[in-house]
């Protein structure tokens, strides 16, 4: 995985100060059968005390300093991994904040979440095992299989046939264990998206009675989950069973046959319990490889699930020089023969060959029936998507040159979906502009008649909004969004719908107070009321995804059909006939 060789650099130091304590534990645990066999044919059977006393400080000691060095190495070993995990965190967290929305439309929203968070956690308990365990393992794994050869050649024949033999259960383990457990995190992701759309729709969930309805959905994904993790546990079950019998089974052979060349005179039986603790040693450590080789099968798949989100590129590219805007071009908005679709090229399109222009300082209302493809539309002004074919310009440069960072710092969007955040009104508002003075806040409030409203709360300015604003109604949040957008002074402001829960007079008063705060200022206005377009210098008509009108009201009204017919179902037939008289 190559985004991680960073923190490999980054980190290795000490991942290798965590291993050297490892060894001096590890080599502690190695000496320790040989001097128990030392004290028990030496000491014991010839009833040396001094001996034992002597070889008992000795294995005294070398347990302290194993002691120390395993101390050492678990301080070592939870910072690095803790540190690790979080660096690793904020930098896929900065990541998906550089995601383009067709690569953030890709990976799922909920299956981001816990890549975020399952996924580097299993990354993270991995980093953290190999640093306690994993090094530790095979160290006393072979050393163990050294000293037991070096204590009883013949009897390590034994250990020829098991060690194999265990090695290859272990892989077929991981072989087993590696599809199964990307199933299982797919399986997380779906109970995570279904959760997740539980709660943020949880008013509709109430209102419509779909208790059960979600339950079910809900238990779905959770036996789903259920089913997969037992598939891999039941695959994954056999291993380690088969791994302890084939230990054991060496085991009983070593005792038959050191228990016959005992009989012979050939060995003590202070080996023979030595061989054996080796042998257990040996069985320990391989239990743990199999161990830490399942966090390592879950680890890889985690890692390669992050690893997708680093590896996605986002597609859009730009010329580094400074965007500059002559005085005549400056928030002229193009749409030039424009084909999109949210696919990407060769998907279903939403826009159709979409040509026409905003000159600077025009308002112009978009209107056309839901679904038309008004908020793609303007989707496409602030680069949120690139467009398939087709060329759009803003201050008379082709978008796909333009840095989109740059690009955003002159507009100004309002979406249809209001969006307000955990703080207080003040703070929300300086989204738009971070060092807006007091005077510039009420000023946009102002414009956009939320300053009524805001000066009547208890805190005023001060007064903080719950999770998405919960304690405002959805007309103060739409009025919120707009003083927002004022605030930042842009050269565009494009409007989605953003006056629909606002009730028709004071729509009436933002639009006034709009003209009087932002002259000279591009406005893309977007509305369902035929009323609120209707004094727009142009007025754009979309229909499935095509242009069917374009020009003021007086020339919709008598050329464009689709126009005729909102008109008419919004405002009445007789009206529409005085029109046309
Ligand atoms: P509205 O807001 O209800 O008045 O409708 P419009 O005119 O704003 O429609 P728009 O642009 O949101 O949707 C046009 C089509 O594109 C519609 O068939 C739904 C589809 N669409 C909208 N947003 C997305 C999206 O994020 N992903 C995909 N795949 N399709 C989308
Ligand atoms: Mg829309």
């Amino acid at each position: 995985m190559g985004y991680l060789a960073k923190y490999r650099r980054k980190y290795g130091k000490s991942f290798m100060a965590a291993i050297f304590f490892l060894t001096i534990e590890a080599l502690g645990d190695l000496l320790q059968p040989t001097i128990m066999a030392k004290i028990i044919d030496v000491g014991v059977s010839g009833r040396d005390m001094g001996y034992v006393l002597r070889m008992g400080g000795l294995m005294l000691l070398i347990t302290l300093i194993g002691a120390v060095g395993a101390s050492a190495r678990n301080i070592i070993s939870s910072r690095v991994s803790q540190k690790f995990g979080t660096e690793l965190r904020s930098d896929l967290f900065r990541k998906i904040q550089s995601l383009s929305f067709r690569s953030i439309d890709k990976f799922e929203r909920a299956s981001l979440v816990t890549r975020l968070t399952n996924d580097v956690t299993q990354v993270q308990n991995f980093v953290n095992g190999l640093m306690r365990i994993f090094v530790k393992a095979p160290l006393l794994c072979i050393g163990s299989l050294i000293m037991a050869a070096r204590l009883e050649p013949e009897l390590s024949l034994i250990l020829a046939v098991v060690v194999p033999l265990v090695g290859l259960l272990i892989f077929m383990n991981m072989r087993v264990g590696f599809p199964r457990f990307l199933k299982v995190q797919k399986a997380l992701d779906q109970v995570n998206r279904v959760m997740r759309e539980y709660l943020s729709g949880v008013r509709v969930v109430k209102a419509f009675n779909r208790f059960n309805y979600e339950t079910e959905k809900f238990q779905e994904a959770n036996a789903e989950y259920q089913t997969r993790s037992v598939a891999v546990m039941r695959a994954m079950s056999i291993f380690n069973p088969a791994i302890m019998l084939t230990v054991n089974l060496g085991i009983l052979a070593v005792i038959w046959l050191g228990g016959i060349r005992v009989d012979q005179g050939q060995m003590q039986v202070g080996s023979i319990i030595a061989f054996i603790n080796y042998m257990t040693q040996i069985l320990f450590s391989l239990m743990t490889i199999s161990m830490v080789f399942n966090m390592f099968v879950r680890a890889r798949a985690s890692t390669a699930r992050i690893g997708d989100v680093f590896a996605e590129e986002n597609p859009m590219t730009w010329k580094e020089e400074a965007a500059f805007a002559s005085a005549e071009a400056k928030g002229r908005i193009d749409f030039e023969n424009v084909t999109f679709s949210y696919e990407g090229e060769g998907g279903e399109p939403v826009l159709k060959g979409i040509t026409f222009s905003c000159l600077p300082g025009e308002t112009v209302g978009l209107i056309g029936s839901t679904g038309s493809g008004k908020s793609s539309l303007v989707n496409l002004i602030p680069r949120f998507y690139d467009a398939d074919s087709g060329t759009v310009r803003v201050n008379g440069r082709d978008l796909r040159e333009m840095d989109p960072h740059q690009l955003r710092e002159s507009m100004a969007v309002v979406p249809q979906k209001t969006v307000l955040f955990t703080g207080s009104i003040a703070a929300n508002l300086k989204w738009g502009k971070e060092d807006a003075t007091r005077e510039q806040l009420e000023r946009a409030a102002q414009a956009a008649e939320a300053a009524e409203f805001i000066e009547k709360l208890p805190e005023g300015y001060e007064t903080k909004l719950g999770q998405k604003g919960v304690n405002l109604s959805g007309g103060q949040k739409q009025r919120l969004s707009i003083a927002r957008a004022l605030l930042r002074e842009p050269d565009i402001l494009i409007l989605d719908d953003c006056t629909s829960a606002v009730d028709v007079e004071t729509e009436a008063r933002i639009k006034a107070s709009l003209k009087a705060y932002s002259r000279g200022l591009t406005c893309l206005l977007i509305a369902q009321r035929i009323t609120s377009v209707m004094d727009a210098d142009k007025i754009v008509v979309l229909d499935n995804g095509e242009l069917v009108g374009i020009g003021t009201h007086d020339e919709l009204i008598k050329e464009c059909r689709v126009y005729q017919e909102i008109y008419r179902s919004q405002i009445g037939k007789e009206l529409h006939a005085d029109v046309n008289a």
